[in-house]
């Protein structure tokens, strides 16, 4: 093939190229793309996108126009592979993955998306053809917050991980308008900014909607006799209908494109033009607008559900959307009895559990099959990941809402629930305790619906994240149905994708790795292992050293610039990122700055003893969580004083950037020296923060809980620094009841620290402003942080001391990284197909 045009002058112009005539291609030649691709075809491509798409000359294009018309020819690519995946897959009958999660935390596209399609060498090529600063185009990118926190950021690793191994799979989501709020902080204090993501163009997805599909709510049963056999019918009041919008999931330089669709609510024609004829326009409008809410805002809870009827109507939006979508690609004669040998459905978390009852209608309602029959079925469909410990974080959907809403689900869910009993009840007998505990119905406070119990009740697997988390899953958790159903309950370790976490992340440390081993442990990360023995050479000691400091100082351009802040010159690194929440213990690490502080200026510590260290925190919390909101005013008040305070002569600076993202995630993370995983033992699910820190050669102080068991293991005690109770000897306390206030009076530095705080240092001598955190940590404290305050002391020591010794220090972190291979996301992947697929990767 020829090149297509040399150099960029701007001019207005249209390529064509017609490919190779080939008699058996399924259409006539059409211009195309050259593969591989060439600087000129890629900038022939880019000018095309900015005219015809954008309609822009390049003299006259913005840095919008610019980045939207790369960002397009960057999709036109992936675009070649995923047309060629489709056809090689087509016919493949192969079973497929379908992921539903109501969250996808997806970062930023453009270089994700160059490095998997090996594009940023021409992408490069061409912009500097037409005179365009790439970075500047990166910098502009705005990423699709779809999510919270962990459980997001887990679904977007995975969908990387399916792609890149070649799985069969799709991703299901909402496309919400508004992603999570974009943070800023007014005297110290959260103020939340709605994330209008979409207002400068949406370059990475493409509406396909033609494939809408219309999903129904509200209105009532009635039976029917169908020849004999009584049959219950839905008859719904309201419809809305789903659009999707597919965003490309490029496997890493395969040629493998998955799809991840997301839903958008519009009004249906039939429901606009019903209540138009009516002749009131007004109500047309606010019907378009009542249905269009349900994919306006992701809810910014994490942890609390809210119990909102609008959430609901989300959860089940999406996933009658995504079942409807899968069956519509089966062909038309397929037999639905043989559906599990075509799907998974992984349900993440209980968010799309609501999922159960959907396939089950459809199976029974929609295409007659016997209520047994579509229960073995469905059983088989599903499979369950629970993420979280906390009681309060279990969804329950009141049966009254769930009625309303969906009044056919709720009578399959009973039916279930009453089969399932039943199956309990012949196994154990009339023993009602039992039978009260395990029903999928709760009585109290109000009747309704467990989704957790639900979820476990109908997939064939139920797995948690860790390997401490499923344990005690299984004893804490869900014990009666980890009883009953023993081979049912799995672990999957959480894994995080190294393209993203280490290779776009940490540029400087992956060319290291690299040159040591070759590219190969980009897919196949426990080839990290190779980098052991270089922990004893001396000269790749000092070219990681290098690179960590290269790492500070491009946080430090990202901060700077961001908001104005910077970290010290030759500081420690001590970084703590992640949702705000009482049982992650941000105010444990509040109270070890607060004593460094107090011993500083009481004289108790010279300041020249003291290891210069630069605290960083990034978190948001959800809006109405009010000690959380709290916590965050504090950080920022300690920031204040103690940036300030000429006492400390900048030896101690606490930095809290506020809007924590994915984006800033990967300036911070190569950057950090100390990864604060502190956590009280068994609240903490796994944690992959912990993870993409010990990856990018942090050393982890942390305590026995999540995922931080694992890598301690894997890194060796003498590279992580543990310090607290553990998992039993919580529990332990607990049952003994647990005092905080005995700790304080215990601990004279803890009392200075807190005392300090209560006294109104940080605010400005008004005591009443922290008062309600003060008296909850002596009062309360449900998360223990007084309990492990002096063991995390005492941790913080041991951390100052090997600090002090860098090459040690060095040695340590380069044994981290060579260690962690195995917390790659595809290595999860693999677990899931192993332990609960069974859908291999098809070539
Ligand atoms: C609003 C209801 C609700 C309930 C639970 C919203 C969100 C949740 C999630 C389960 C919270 C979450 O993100 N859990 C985190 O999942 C990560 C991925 O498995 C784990 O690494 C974290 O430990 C866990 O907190």
């Amino acid at each position: 093939m020829s090149s297509a045009s040399g150099g960029c002058d701007g001019s207005l112009r249209y390529v064509r190229r017609v490919t190779s005539s080939d008699a058996t291609a399924p259409h006539p030649p059409v211009p195309a793309l050259e593969l591989p691709p060439t600087a000129d075809g890629f900038t022939a491509q880019f000018l095309r996108n900015l005219n015809f798409d954008g309609g822009v000359t390049l003299a006259d294009a913005s840095t919008n126009d610019r980045y939207l018309a790369l960002a397009r020819t960057v999709r036109d690519y992936l675009m070649l592979h995923a047309l060629a995946d489709q056809q090689r897959q087509a016919g493949a009958q192969a079973k497929a993955v379908c992921y539903l999660s109501a969250e996808y935390l997806l970062g930023n596209q453009l270089d994700n998306d160059l490095l998997a399609g090996d594009l940023a060498g021409v992408a490069a090529d061409a912009m500097a053809a037409c005179g365009i600063d790439l970075d500047e185009l990166r910098r502009h990118e705005i990423e699709p917050g779809l999510g919270n926190g962990g459980l997001g950021r887990l679904a977007a690793c995975f969908i990387d991980s399916l792609a890149t191994l070649g799985v069969p799979s799709i991703g299901y989501g909402i496309r919400y308008e508004y992603g999570i709020f974009r943070q800023t902080f007014e005297d110290g204090q959260q103020v939340e900014q709605p994330d209008a993501w979409l207002t400068l163009g949406a370059p990475w997805e493409q509406p396909r909607p033609e494939a809408a599909q219309t999903v129904s709510f509200g209105g009532r049963t009635e039976t029917v006799d169908d020849a004999g056999t009584v049959r219950s019918r839905w008859i719904p009041e309201w419809n809305v209908s789903a659009v999707p919008y597919d965003y490309l999931v490029p496997g890493f330089r395969n040629g493998r494109v998955n799809t991840l669709r997301l839903w958008r609510a519009k009004a249906t024609d039939a429901f606009d033009l019903r209540i138009f004829n009516s002749g009131d326009y007004e109500q047309a409008v606010r019907a378009q607008t009542f249905a269009e809410n349900i994919s306006k805002v992701l809810y910014p809870e994490d942890s609390t559900p809210q119990g909102k009827e609008l959430r609901l109507q989300q959860q089940y939006f999406f996933v009658a959307a995504s079942i409807r979508d899968f069956l519509g690609r089966l062909p038309e004669d397929f037999d639905l009895a043989r559906l599990p040998e075509r799907v998974i459905f992984q349900l993440n978390d209980t968010h799309p559990v609501i999922a159960v009852p959907e396939l089950m209608r459809v199976l029974v309602d929609e295409h007659g099959m016997a209520w047994d029959e579509a229960w073995a079925v469905t059983q088989q469909c599903f499979a369950y990941t629970c993420h979280t410990l906390l009681p309060e974080a279990l969804e329950v959907w009141p049966v009254e809402l769930l009625g309303r809403l969906l009044p056919r689900h709720l009578e399959i869910v009973y039916r279930i629930n009453e089969e399932f009993l039943a199956a309990v009840r012949a196994r154990f007998g009339d023993d009602e305790m039992r039978i009260r505990d395990m029903s999928i119905i709760a009585e109290f406070p109000v009747r309704a619906v467990r989704m957790a119990y639900l979820a476990t009740v109908a997939g064939s697997r139920v797995n948690g994240v860790a390997e401490l988390h499923s344990q005690l899953l299984r004893d804490k958790v869900l014990p009666a149905f980890a009883e009953f159903f023993p081979e049912k309950f799995t672990n999957v370790t959480n894994g995080v994708t190294p393209r993203r976490f280490l290779r776009l992340a940490n540029p400087g440390l992956s060319t290291l790795i690299t040159d040591a081993i070759g590219d190969g442990w980009v897919t196949d990360l426990e080839r990290l292992h190779e980098l052991e023995p270089l922990a004893e050479d001396a000269a790749f000691r000092a070219a990681f050293a290098a690179v960590k400091a290269g790492n500070k100082r491009r946080l430090n351009e990202v901060l700077q610039a961001r908001d104005g802040m910077r970290v010290g010159d030759g500081h420690l690194v001590d970084v703590m990122v992640k949702r705000l929440h009482e049982y992650k213990r941000q105010l444990l690490k509040v109270l070890h700055v607060v004593s460094e502080y107090e011993g500083v200026v009481s004289g108790r510590i010279a300041l020249a003893d003291l290891q210069p260290r630069t605290v960083l925190f990034g978190a948001k919390a959800a809006p109405g969580y009010a000690m959380a909101k709290r916590i965050i005013h504090l950080i920022n008040a300690v920031g204040s004083v103690v940036n300030t305070d000429p006492r400390l002569d900048g030896r101690l600076q606490v930095l809290f950037p506020p809007n924590y993202n994915v984006t800033l995630a990967e300036s911070v993370i190569p950057a950090a020296d100390l990864s604060e995983q502190i956590s009280l033992a068994g609240k903490e699910a796994s944690g992959t923060g912990n993870m993409k820190f010990a990856l990018n050669g942090a050393l982890t102080i942390g305590t026995d809980d999540g995922a931080n068991v694992e890598i301690r293991e894997l890194v060796g005690d003498a590279n992580f620094f543990l310090f607290g109770m553990t998992e039993p000897e919580v529990a332990e306390i607990a049952q003994a009841g647990y005092h905080p206030a005995a700790f304080y009076q215990e601990d004279a530095g803890l009392r200075r620290a807190i005392d300090l705080i209560a006294s109104g240092a940080f605010s400005g001598g008004d005591r009443s402003v922290f008062e309600p955190v003060v008296s909850n940590l002596l009062y309360e404290d449900r998360f223990m942080v007084l309990a492990d305050y002096s063991a995390y002391m005492a941790a913080q020591q041991r951390v100052d001391a090997a600090y002090a010794d860098q090459d040690g220090w060095t040695r340590a972190a380069i044994l981290n990284v060579a260690r962690c291979g195995f917390f790659s996301s595809d290595r999860s992947i693999r677990d899931y197909i192993d332990r609960i697929w069974h859908t291999p990767p098809t070539t």
